[in-house]
């Protein structure tokens, strides 16, 4: 049928071209055709995914596809057809009232190619709108079972997941090393029904009432006049807003920490943030904090690192995703929760602890007061198949609760359980966004929500509504013990409407301080160095004045450090709360597995092929990944890439850069000025260096053999054990700043 209609149009294309005369085309002879890249010509079915694509929806931990996976691929068949289903013979030339003439209305399948690809685009969220997604599955060991009886917290009980890490202010085309919070937004499949956890990398928010919500994204979201600067946080209507509405001070020092700066999603912790009500069996309440541990540690880019990423590989973060879960590197974190008990306090207060606040949700429970319990452990397993159909169109809602998961008064959370449908309802196109595959819960779904845009269900019965008897009485309510979104039985004291926050929301400041003062000495300057950034990047000096001040109310030193970096004068000493430490805060001193770091092996042309493979080797041994950086690209010692003799290259001296790479291995010094850059951005940016050349080649970089972090070994055998305890710490932190850049 569709070579006829060719030969029809054809055809029709010749008298056209004979009745109007014009145009140079001799009848029935074809126009020459631009010479084009030979396609495969046997038609072959669908590709089916690639292994790290198992992540099909519905997804399987076990990796078993689900009946309805075809369906949801909607690629069947070997031809290329309408979306009608009828084959097309040709999709490169639009129909034409001759070779020469104008383009025919009745083309349908040109009208349909367009017009489906002019309405391809959804609007991006309104805040979150760049992230990175994976599957993976959540194991419980049971510990909180005590406290709470939702299923997917009993022992051994695995639950699928998704999960979506993002920024919060950039576009979707952003670059992912934005100096922001991160999101850290996981949904749970579980048997009772799907439960979201959408939390941050930061457990603290810059507002305690979600009416400032709108107020403080307006503020951080580029200038409206110009829309700029993108994704970031340095101008002055963020510092403005902050400046004024002094309760996102301490969110704001933990943005300037390194936290806003993160290695990787994989090394990032993650928070629920507000405070939730836990209910066990026997109807008994707790209140927790959720906390996400990564098995990697928690580790952040320096500020130099995360601006050269913005531009050499803006997609860091989303690459080193789904890179690591591609090679079989999956990324885990403990899920914890501390739990306070659910009762009142001296004054008659209830979800207090320690005067800490459980409600207010700029404020959080330092963990040598509270440790964090450990419940279970997520593993990230599988790669999305499509970012569309997956990781944007993912609905998370802070509302979606499980039996045993109850929210709390927190004035932020309530306003959030509204927020998240609502922008969906726009987002997704209407309120049938649930029935997606990425969002269809695994537990049955039964519910009386009926039409819509974008209904896909063909509902039976007649009667959605109760009570009924014309559809039997269906469906059941259930029984009142095994019902989520049961109201947990809670006094709310003798109220009068008020517009109001409670006095404990007051402090705004006890809490900067003491994550300040929990710092080392070294993230002290990173965070001196990140206000005195983002405020040289403000114009008005009134908000610069402002902010400084502000800061005074937090530590009076590091007040006076960024009044000088800005050409300012030291704000007046105020009385600062008088704070304990909380050294769990502190991301430096520690030491942290290497599993899945990347390290770079540089090579010369005479390099010695058989120790760079051992090398090579060594490193995936030892669960880390190596990226042999040669002159150009192809293989070292042979073109065979299987020959067991030959190394594959994976950056040149022109593709690579230093941000990538965890730690560097010399195995010969280049005379290059790009792996110059490599070198010296290594050794400025404190990261380990191991080198098989003599020491006294670096004699230009000011690297010496007692240069810390630094190590020169004879042979290849000698590497990785000199390598791993300078990685464990993840820098070398007492290495002096280079004299000249
Ligand atoms: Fe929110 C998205 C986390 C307060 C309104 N939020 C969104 C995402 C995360 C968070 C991780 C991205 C989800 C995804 O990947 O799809 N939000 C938080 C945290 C908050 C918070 C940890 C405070 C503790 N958010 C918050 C408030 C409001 C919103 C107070 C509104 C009153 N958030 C939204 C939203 C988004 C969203 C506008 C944008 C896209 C979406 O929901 O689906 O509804």
């Amino acid at each position: 049928a569709g070579a006829a209609a060719k030969k029809v149009a054809d055809a029709a294309g010749t008298l056209a071209d004979q009745v109007i005369g014009g145009g140079d085309v001799v009848p029935g002879v074809p126009a020459p055709k631009p010479p084009s890249l030979e396609e495969p010509t046997d038609p072959t079915g669908p590709l089916p995914p690639k292994p790290d694509q198992k992540g099909a929806t519905p997804f399987s931990p076990t990796g078993a596809e689900s009946a309805d996976t075809e369906d949801a691929a909607r690629q069947q068949g070997e031809f290329l057809t309408t979306a009608q289903g009828a084959r097309v013979a040709d999709t490169d030339h639009s129909q034409k009232a001759g070779r020469r003439g104008p383009t025919l209305l009745q083309d349908h399948h040109l009208r349909e190619k367009i017009t489906h690809f002019d309405h391809e685009r959804i609007p991006e969220r309104v805040v979150h709108a760049r992230g990175a997604g994976a599957h993976g599955v959540f194991e419980a060991n049971g510990a909180a079972a005590s406290v709470c009886r939702a299923g997917l917290f009993a022992q051994g009980a695995q639950t699928e997941v998704f999960v979506r890490f993002s920024t919060v202010l950039g576009s979707r085309g952003s670059a992912d090393t934005v100096r922001d919070t991160r999101g850290f937004a996981t949904k749970f499949y579980s048997e009772e029904g799907t439960w979201d956890l959408v939390g941050n990398n930061i457990p603290v928010f810059f507002i305690q009432d979600a009416i400032k919500f709108p107020d403080v994204i307006h503020a951080g979201k580029p200038h409206p006049d110009r829309e700029i600067p993108q994704a970031q946080s340095a101008h002055d209507t963020f510092w403005d807003f902050v400046s004024l509405h002094t309760e996102g001070q301490a969110h704001a020092m933990w943005n300037m920490s390194d936290r806003g700066i993160p290695r990787s999603y994989r090394m990032m912790e993650g928070f629920g943030v507000h405070t939730f009500r836990l209910i066990n069996a026997a109807g008994e309440t707790n209140l927790v904090k959720f906390h996400w541990k990564p098995h990697l540690g928690v580790h952040s880019l320096v500020w130099e690192e995360a601006q050269i990423a913005a531009g050499m590989d803006p997609d860091l973060h989303r690459r080193d995703l789904a890179d690591a879960i591609e090679a079989g590197a999956f990324p885990k974190w403990d899920l914890g929760i501390q739990v306070f008990p659910d009762t009142v306090d001296s004054n008659g207060v209830s979800e207090m602890f320690h005067g800490i606040d459980l409600l207010d949700p700029t404020k959080f429970v330092p963990e040598e007061l509270a440790p964090v319990q450990v419940i279970g452990t997520m593993t990230l397993n599988a790669n999305p198949k499509n970012y569309f159909a997956e990781t944007e169109q993912i609905a998370f809602h802070p509302g979606h609760l499980v039996p045993g998961i109850d929210v709390t008064n927190d004035p932020l959370l309530q306003g959030r359980l509204f927020s998240y449908l609502d922008t969906q309802i726009s987002r997704l196109g209407g309120p049938n966004f649930g029935q997606l595959p990425i969002n269809r819960p695994h537990a049955p779904v039964n519910d009386m929500l009926r039409d819509g845009m974008h209904q896909t269900a063909d509902h039976v019965g007649v009667a959605p509504y109760k009570p009924n008897s014309l559809d039997g009485g269906c469906p059941f309510l259930a029984g009142a013990d095994d019902g989520a979104l049961v109201e947990v039985a809670q006094h709310i004291a003798d109220a009068q409407v008020v517009r109001d926050a409670p006095a404990t929301f007051d402090d705004h400041y006890s809490q900067a301080t003491l994550f300040y003062n929990s710092m080392t000495e070294v993230e002290k300057e990173h965070i001196a160095g990140a206000y005195t950034f983002e405020l040289g990047k403000c114009y008005e000096e009134n908000i610069k004045v402002r902010q400084v001040e502000q800061l005074a109310h937090i530590d009076h030193d590091l007040a006076v450090t960024v009044a000088t970096g800005l050409g300012l004068p030291a704000p007046a000493k105020v009385p600062v709360a008088e704070v304990v430490t909380s050294p769990a805060l502190s991301q430096i001193g520690r030491e942290w597995p290497s599993d899945g770091r990347l390290i770079g092996i540089l090579v010369t042309e005479a390099s010695d092929v058989a120790a760079v493979k051992a090398l090579e080797q060594a490193v995936f041994d030892d669960d880390m990944v190596p990226l042999v950086i040669a002159p150009t690209g192809g293989t070292l010692g042979g073109s065979d890439a299987d020959d067991a003799e030959t190394v594959t290259v994976s950056r040149t001296y022109r593709t690579q850069r230093s941000i990538e790479f965890d730690a560097l291995v010399v195995v010969d010094l280049p005379a290059d000025a790009n792996t110059d850059v490599l070198i010296s951005e290594m050794f400025r940016h404190k990261k380990a260096i191991a080198s098989l050349a003599p020491v006294d080649q670096f004699v230009d970089f000011g690297l010496t053999a007692d240069t810390p972090g630094v190590v020169v070994v004879d042979e290849a055998a000698g590497v990785l054990p000199a390598l791993k305890p300078l990685l464990a710490t993840h820098r070398a932190w007492d290495r002096p700043d280079p004299a000249r850049v």
